[in-house]
């Protein structure tokens, strides 16, 4: 018995993911570390400053703990710049269409995003009033693939881990969501999301009879 759907935002309701690669990769650049679509795979869902840590590993590099909250900031200033203008148009497809058919059948909707810029995207794509709890980057202390994000929204709905879908664009979205004891479905490719109850490769056409019926189908 499914209750509620808590859904990643970056790769997931909106795509803003090709947005988080091209900031890294022009940070990589001026730190001179050659940072491929690969890498970056690794780092989706992450922290921030753990994605910068990732980073420098690949590079073999080591900064202070100053220059390292520069670069930080340096990224996420060309990541909002990157992000300025994004608006509706900017959802993934079938998001829209998903969240009303999950509302008109009674299901609650919850946010569970690493992004400390999280609340600042969905304003502008006009979906905030969409869910019933939001958990971003600034309510927890530790990164996917560390379950508090999901268990924290988990326990604002008030329903247990068990009769709650995630839905993650990212391998360690999917690891801290099993973790927790949350039912997974994986958005993207077979390749990075194996470990998912199942892999889709968007929602579009998706129903909770589909996903219900899938989900037992694989984990009993
Ligand atoms: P920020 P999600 C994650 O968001 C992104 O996947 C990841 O690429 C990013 O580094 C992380 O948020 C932190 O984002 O720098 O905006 O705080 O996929 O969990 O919604
Ligand atoms: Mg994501």
């Amino acid at each position: 018995m499914i209750d509620a759907i808590i859904f990643d935002l970056d790769g997931v309701i909106v795509d803003t993911a090709k947005y988080h690669f091209r900031a890294w990769q022009r940070l990589a650049a001026h730190l001179d570390i050659h940072f491929t679509p690969e890498d970056n795979e690794r780092m989706k869902g992450i922290s921030r400053s753990d994605s910068l840590d990732k980073l420098l590993a690949l590079g073999g590099k080591s900064y202070s703990e100053r220059d390292k909250q520069k670069f930080c900031l340096i990224k996420n200033t060309w990541y909002l710049e990157l992000t300025q203008n994004i608006n509706p148009s900017g959802i993934l497809p079938g998001i829209v269409a998903f969240l009303d058919h999950l509302e008109s059948e009674g299901i609650k909707l919850a946010l569970g995003s690493a992004s400390k810029n999280a609340r600042k995207i969905l304003d502008a794509v006009k979906l905030t009033h969409r869910f019933d709890v939001i958990v971003d980057g600034n309510d927890v202390s530790k990164s996917k693939p560390d379950p508090e994000v999901f268990l924290k929204g988990a326990q604002a709905l008030g329903i247990a881990p068990q009769h709650i879908i995630v839905v993650e664009d990212s391998a360690k979205g999917i690891d801290a969501a099993i973790s927790g004891g949350f039912l997974t479905v994986g958005l993207g490719s077979e390749d990075h999301l194996s470990h998912a109850d199942i892999v889709l490769p968007s929602l579009e056409h998706i129903t909770l009879g589909f996903l219900q019926s899938h989900i037992s189908k694989t984990v009993s």
